[in-house]
């Protein structure tokens, strides 16, 4: 079995990568930090006994994105799992203060490099009439929340794909899940802040945020269902948090 992660450098996708390690899986992982994913390959060889094919692309660049899927052998081409990872935020400020930077960020990460993904690897699933896609959305494409504006747009973006996915997948068999957490410690708030360590670190205090962890385990729970079982959307918070905006913390 086959997995091919994408944005597996940090955070979810790392945990989940070593998740579908552990279970036996061979892997692609794939984000721009060649030395990280390096990094992730050895160990998981080493703990494992698996073999991992790194692939170091941007989302962002369809030629890239194209270059790098297409050179895998065609063995490799066999993907049972995709989990279209890659993502971010950045920045949380009002829409009408938007830095056109940080919105082309997103929406070319979070929406458009998603497709470029999903554009290569199902294609190859509609040809052995099996395969899993995983989209892992936000609480933020369920809600919007004050400042999340283009981020929670690119989210309900994903939202909408997962679904268009489904439908336009259904006549091949391809299973696809929408995984939606809420407040996950990962890179993620250091990236939005722009490398303010100590803003991010903010986010999570007082109470007990989600681990990568956490949502490693669905994402692996949801694909090791019986294949005529699909969960088509899951959202996971933390037991601190009841909405996007309200979180019981006890600082
Ligand atoms: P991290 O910042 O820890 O990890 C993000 C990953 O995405 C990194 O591996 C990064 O790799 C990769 N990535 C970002 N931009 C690109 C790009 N242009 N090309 C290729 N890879 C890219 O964040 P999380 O693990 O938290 O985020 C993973 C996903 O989960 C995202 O889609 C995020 O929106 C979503 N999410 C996160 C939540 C949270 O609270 N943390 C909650 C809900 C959803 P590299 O930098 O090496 O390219
Ligand atoms: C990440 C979680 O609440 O910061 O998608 O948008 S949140």
């Amino acid at each position: 079995m086959i997995a091919l992660i994408t944005g597996a450098t940090a955070g979810i996708g790392a945990a989940t990568s070593e998740r579908f390690a552990q279970g036996g899986y061979k892997l692609i992982v794939t984000g721009r930090r060649a030395s990280l994913l390096e990094e992730l390959k050895v160990k998981l060889e080493k703990r494992y006994d698996v073999q991992v094919k790194t692939l170091v692309f941007d989302v962002r660049k369809p030629d890239e994105v194209e270059k790098n899927l297409s050179q895998l052998p065609p063995d490799w081409q066999k993907v049972d799992v995709l989990v279209n990872n890659a993502g971010l935020a950045v920045g949380l400020s009002p829409l009408q203060e938007g830095i056109l930077e940080d919105w082309e960020r997103m929406i070319d990460t979070n929406v458009k490099g998603l497709l470029y993904v999903t554009r290569i690897v199902a294609p190859w699933m509609e040809v052995h009439k099996k395969g899993h896609i995983v989209n892992i959305g936000s609480i933020a494409g369920k809600e919007v929340y004050p400042n999340g504006n283009v981020y929670c747009a690119t989210k309900y973006a994903v939202d909408a794909l997962s679904k268009a996915m489904r439908y336009d997948l259904l006549s091949s068999g391809i299973r696809v899940t929408q995984i939606c957490p809420g407040m996950v410690e990962t890179e993620f708030s250091q990236v939005r802040f722009k490398g303010d360590l100590q803003r991010a670190a903010n986010v999570y205090k007082g109470f007990v945020p989600l681990s990568a962890g956490d949502i490693a385990e669905a994402v692996w729970y949801v694909t090791q269902l019986p294949a005529h079982v699909t969960v088509s959307d899951m959202v996971i918070m933390p037991t601190a948090q009841a909405s996007a905006t309200l979180v019981n913390k006890q600082l």
